[in-house]
């Protein structure tokens, strides 16, 4: 879509988004209960309904999961099984997926091809392999057409797989706190906002941005001590740009990976979908330190320069605090670590694929990948298991889109054709307006299909979602020779 036939189609119903400023340091409300696994299995009772909950200090017409927002934190090992009696309380279909999870994207798993209808029941249960990465997950909606809404009323929660980064002695001392975040678009009523058609063309934003349900709640940094913050991005399409005011901070894995050593962070870019495990060591001067959410340019402002309207607001230009950090009593001495966790280096990919991710015209076509918008029965991309293949995607829209691919993360190698300094491990990766990443990605167990996707929900929704289907070696000679 050119751009002048973009601005006829938003209209002059752009309203002005101002982050709300979010000063005050609030109790810190964790995402509580953690449900902890016991002997190696943990199984929970999930039900979606639409309630009235307290966020942020009023009263909210929201989706929850059991009236919690956001939804209750479950915590496995790696080697548990996890089972999950759902029910849907809501008025429409919905399912779950685990977002991140390296399990079976089949049957009772990692199936976002289930439909679960209203008021009806489904079982969700799976093994998580002994050798899965440690890291932080979240499940969440992914029932194609209906993502950005129920993402956006707050369906969300967060799970922690605890792994081999776990057992690292300075991160087992530091003390943790897991911050999702999420940001709704509210009347005064707290009812939720339909969004206009620029909205859904955009990506829906909301101007009140939570932090575990409240706003910038208080946490304490351990003195001479670490504090490890765990952020989850679970808003449908706010991009967050973040900064530790004052106060180095440490970044240590990214989505559900380590990294080889911990990389000192400027701003941290976490794209939805985007989880950042990241370490603040308390040797600094005792004190009070902000986390501040500062804006971020996702394409949107050459839209409204192109506007040539002065009284174009500028979107999202606004900064608030995320959370305030203040430091506690001196603890026992722990340092940042030297060595984190070191993975496997990968052998030469086999197969060099492309994805083009572009814009369309309306409906379920608004937004295609290789020029076509997302059809349930169609299979986009087949795969070999036990290969490795590299992945050119190159974002020919003046928009950002970050891309998700379910079941196996991939290795980020190169941006706009450079290597990058460090290659890493991610399962989502934002690719700003009209530039490309090389990704690497292995393809080593569980047949079956899945999908890749922007993780703009409303893009995903409006098309720009494909099928993969990853065929196990007998499927692929069997295939062959009934081609033949
Ligand atoms: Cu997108």
């Amino acid at each position: 879509m050119e751009r002048r036939q973009f601005l006829q189609y938003a209209g002059s119903s752009i309203a002005a988004i101002a982050l709300v400023q979010c000063t005050r340091a609030a109790k810190h409300q964790r995402p509580s209960p953690p449900l902890v696994s016991v002997d190696g299995a943990l199984t929970v009772d999930l039900t979606a309904t639409e309630q009235t909950v307290t966020l942020a200090g009023r009263s909210a017409q929201l989706l929850t999961y059991n009236g919690q927002m956001p939804g209750p934190l479950w915590e496995v090992q790696a080697g548990d099984t996890l089972a999950v009696n759902f029910t849907n309380g809501l008025t429409q279909p919905t399912n779950l997926h685990f977002h991140g999870l390296h399990i079976p994207p089949t049957d009772r798993a990692d199936n976002v091809f289930v439909s679960v209808p209203s008021g009806e029941q489904f079982r969700y249960e799976f093994a998580i392999a002994p050798t899965h990465p440690g890291g932080l997950f979240w499940y969440h909606p992914h029932h194609h057409g209906l993502v950005a809404a129920q993402l956006a009323g707050g369906l969300a929660g967060p799970l922690i797989v605890r792994g081999a980064v776990d057992a690292i002695p300075e991160i087992q001392a530091a003390s943790e706190e897991i911050l999702v975040l999420q940001d709704f678009d509210l009347t005064w009523r707290g009812q939720r906002r339909e969004p206009t058609p620029i909205f859904r063309r955009w990506g829906r934003q909301g101007d009140l941005i939570t932090v575990n349900g409240d706003r910038a709640p208080g946490l304490t940094i351990p003195q001479r001590g670490l504090l490890r913050l765990r952020l989850l991005n679970a808003s449908p399409s706010r991009i967050y740009r973040l900064r530790l005011e004052n106060h180095p901070w440490h970044l240590i894995g990214m989505d559900g990976s380590t990294l080889a050593a911990p990389l000192a962070l400027d701003d941290l870019i976490l794209a939805p979908g985007n989880r950042a495990d990241v370490l603040v060591a308390g040797d600094r001067e005792p004190g009070a330190y902000t986390l501040m959410s500062l804006p971020y340019d996702r394409g949107i402002s050459d839209m409204m320069a192109a506007m040539e309207d002065d009284a174009a607001p500028s979107v999202d230009a606004a900064t608030g605090a995320i959370a305030q950090l203040q430091y506690g009593d001196a603890t026992t001495e722990v340092p940042l670590p030297q060595t984190l966790l070191t993975s496997p280096e990968l052998p030469t990919p086999s197969r060099r694929r492309e994805f083009v991710l572009d814009h369309g015209i309306d409906g379920d076509q608004a937004f295609l990948i290789n020029g076509r918008g997302f059809a349930h029965d169609r299979v986009d991309t087949t795969v070999q298991l036990g290969t490795v293949e590299e992945w050119h995607i190159v974002n020919k829209a003046g928009m950002d889109h970050p891309f998700h691919l379910h079941t196996n993360a991939f290795q980020i190698v190169r941006r706009n054709g450079q290597p990058v300094p460090t290659p890493m491990w991610q399962d989502v990766v934002n690719i700003p307006a009209y530039e490309s990443v090389d990704l690497l990605v292995p393809f080593n167990d569980f047949a079956g299909k899945t999908v890749y996707h922007c993780h703009i929900l409303d893009h995903e929704d409006q098309g720009m979602m494909g099928i993969i289907e990853m065929q196990a070696a007998s499927t692929h000679r069997a295939t062959q020779q009934s081609m033949i």
